[in-house]
């Protein structure tokens, strides 16, 4: 007998409730529950109809994902799914929470399916750089057609409840709070009416009509083109629906299979599936326990109206928290909103969200030029410049301001908290809390942790990292934390390549090809190169070419010029600043190199920096460090980010290559001794945990 299986016969029907916390995942066991629930239903001849339910928190959140790559156990999700709809009496799916991959998957094996106002149904395989394997990509198609199955499916979006009622994917809502009596209620009006069984597997109306239509898959591969680039599973998807339309059932099934297994076994989907869990768990902190206490977060202050501070205040007001604004002078206070009442425009018009909704977050903003007026916040963060004195002098004047509790934190890139800290009498409140930008747009949310930083304000910043969207990434102090450091290195790495002759354009184009949304020049133009050199007085490439009023994207061009469609080519003055700064430099000129080593030697020394971020303790795990390029550098999620994509490439050949590059050109190359006794050892940097 299951002990996450229950079944009860009321009124002539077979009630079989699952509660397999947390998610009701489709493990061997909730499978094998599933299974005897329903022999116990067949085997009562008085069970007229069958309802499927769940208890906790949802119904079946899919397959379990921990059991994907381990030998499989019987019965598998596809066997279970086809024994269930052998049923000779109906079934009926009672929906709350969400029904996501196979969990929808087994509603659509059911004849029909009721659900709550609240319920959300899924196909996310996407995500774990999957397909639907146990028929979605064949069932879906069945009853909401093909565009909407292709867009769902390859988007792995959540159907809210009323709209999957309207597609037909839910047959009846059932009264928010009283999901199991109206799904008794309906399965009894299913018997009364004796209603047909419905196999989705039998309907062919909405497939048929696309059969050998080749061009509507062409279509959407297209306008999907830039979405889909450098993933393995939309492809598949389109394929399995094209099988959907073209085939038989059965073979339409076998080819979903097939395309499934591909994905499954491939390493786009062991890095999107590392993925998935390395996400949940930076918000583990071994010392700090979930438990340990937090202090409420109701008012926030911010400082600085510019672009991170206006950035900053737009998580809060979109999470429905006051803010208040504070800048120096009216005039700067002015811009800062402006700019964050364009940015909601914006939004509006795009269609995101009402213009009411723009009113409603812009209205939650008090804008002020005294920080008397911060005196009543619970959490106040400072983004004002990037320079110790300012930032120091800030929190000179919180420290005689701010309520006594009040969290005092800093949107520090590169600075030292502890140094930060110590300017006021109360360093246990002083946290780091370091946005991404554009920081309204990025997930990323570093939160710096300085010596004193007390263990409730690490889990303060954790619930509400959660509360206003953002992946937490824990990091101790360290020049640059957790993100920006190991990021740098390839920025370095890239300078000194265009020294030695490789053009900024193979640079930004094997970059790309990689995964990134663009290279590093194409980045600095976009984002200004006067924001990029702020700070330093030697001379670079970079700075040549602010010298001469070349901006970027901005003004007058930078690495690449810009005609009026935005289209860059490399521009003649950038290759001529570039002979000149290596010529003054001193720098060798090198042959062409190929793509491969143009990785090793912009990539394998983040790897590098990686590993000594873990060495030093900096970031707790590997997969912090990999979250942290993912979340806040769009790291290429498909290759599981630096860590676990070193793991794939081998870290003896890294360590090997970067010891080569270190003879070569010196010490910026030189293998961390962590990463060498790693591949000593044989071990994993993406499962380094202290
Ligand atoms: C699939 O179904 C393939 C089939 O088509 C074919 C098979 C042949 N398995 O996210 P949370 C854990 S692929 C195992 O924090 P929330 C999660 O790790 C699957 N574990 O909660 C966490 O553990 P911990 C398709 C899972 O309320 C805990 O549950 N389905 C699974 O914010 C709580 O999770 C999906 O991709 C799982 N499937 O969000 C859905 N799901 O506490 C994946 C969760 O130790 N799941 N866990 O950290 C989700 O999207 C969210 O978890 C959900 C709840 C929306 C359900």
């Amino acid at each position: 007998m299951s002990d996450v299986m229950t079944f009860e016969v009321e009124n002539g029907i077979g009630v079989i409730t699952i509660d397999s916390p947390p998610v009701n995942a489709l493990g061997v066991n909730t499978r094998r529950a599933v299974a005897e629930g329903f022999d116990k239903a067949w085997a009562d001849a008085s069970v007229k109809a069958i309802v499927l339910i769940c208890g906790g928190r949802t119904f079946f959140a899919g397959a379990d994902i921990t059991e994907f790559g381990k030998p499989p156990q019987p019965p598998s999700l596809p066997e279970l799914l086809t024994y269930l709809e052998t049923s000779q009496v109906p079934v009926i799916a009672a929906i709350h929470g969400a029904a996501l991959g196979g969990g929808l998957e087994i509603a659509l094996h059911c004849h029909y399916r009721i659900a709550t106002p609240s319920a959300k149904a899924g196909l996310p395989e996407v995500n774990l750089g999957l397909l639907p394997g146990a028929g979605g990509t064949q069932r879906l198609p069945r009853i909401v057609g093909v565009p909407a199955a292709l867009e769902i499916i390859t988007s792995g979006r959540h159907v809210p409840a009323k709209e999957a009622l309207d597609l037909g994917i839910f047959d009846a809502l059932a009264e928010e709070g009283k999901l199991r009596e109206d799904a008794i209620a309906f399965a009894q009006k299913i018997v009364a009416e004796n209603a047909p069984l419905i196999r989705v597997r039998d309907r062919q109306d909405r497939v048929e009509e696309y059969r050998g239509q080749s061009d509507v898959f062409d279509a959407f591969r297209k306008k999907n083109a830039r979405k889909f680039r450098g993933f393995k599973a939309p492809e598949s998807i389109i394929k399995a629906i094209e099988a959907a339309a073209n085939l038989p059932y059965d073979d339409g099934a076998a080819e979903e299979r097939r395309l499934f297994m591909a994905l499954h076994d491939g390493v786009q989907s062991q890095a999107q599936r590392y993925v998935f869990f390395a996400e949940r768990k930076t918000s583990k902190v071994p010392d700090v326990p979930k438990d340990t206490p937090t202090r409420a977060v109701n008012k926030v202050g911010v400082i600085g109206a510019g672009t991170m501070g206006g950035g900053i205040t737009m998580n809060f007001l979109n999470a429905g928290m006051p803010v208040t604004l504070v800048e120096q002078t009216q005039e700067a206070l002015d811009r800062g909103l402006s700019v964050i009442r364009r940015n909601y425009e914006n939004s509006a018009k795009k269609g995101r969200m009402t213009a009411e909704q723009v009113e409603q977050c812009v209205s939650l903003i008090s804008p002020s030029t005294d920080y008397g007026d911060l005196g009543d916040q619970d959490l106040i963060i400072e983004a004002v410049f990037e320079t110790m004195e300012i930032k120091k002098d800030v929190f000179t004047k919180l420290d005689q301001i701010a309520k006594d509790g009040a969290i005092l934190a800093s949107n520090t890139s590169y600075l030292d908290l502890d140094e930060i800290a110590g300017s006021t009498g109360r360093p246990q409140d002083v946290i780091g809390l370091h946005f991404f930008s554009p920081a309204n747009v990025m997930p990323l949310l570093e939160i710096v942790r300085g010596e004193k930083t007390g263990e409730d304000l690490i889990n303060t910043a954790m619930q509400l990292a959660k509360k206003i969207g953002k992946t937490p990434v824990l990091s101790r102090v360290c020049y640059g934390f957790i993100a920006n450091r190991v990021m740098t290195v390839r920025g370095k790495q890239a300078d000194a390549m265009i020294l030695q002759g490789v053009s900024p354009e193979d640079i930004d184009r094997v970059i790309y090809d990689y995964g990134f949304a663009m290279g590093p020049f194409q980045m600095r133009d976009l984002v200004g190169l006067d924001v990029i050199g702020r700070g330093s007085n030697e001379k670079t490439v970079a700075s040549e070419l602010v010298a001469r009023d070349r901006l970027g994207q901005k003004k007058n061009g930078g690495y690449y010029d810009y005609d009026e469609n935005r289209k860059a080519t490399l521009s003649p003055i950038a290759m001529e600043i570039i002979r000149d700064v290596a010529a003054e430099k001193g720098v060798k000129q090198e042959p062409q190199i190929d793509e491969e080593e143009i990785i090793a030697r912009l990539l394998y020394p983040v790897v590098n920096e990686g590993a000594r971020v873990l060495d030093e303790g900096v970031a707790i795990r590997g997969s912090d460090v990999d979250i942290a390029c993912i979340k806040g550098y769009n790291w290429p999620v498909y290759t599981g980010g630096p860590m676990f994509w070193a793991d794939t490439v081998g870290l003896d050949k890294i360590a090997s290559k970067l010891s080569d590059l270190a003879d070569q050109y010196g010490d910026a190359f030189a293998p961390s001794p962590f990463l060498v006794k790693l591949a000593k050892e044989g071990g994993r940097l993406s499962e380094v945990s202290s």
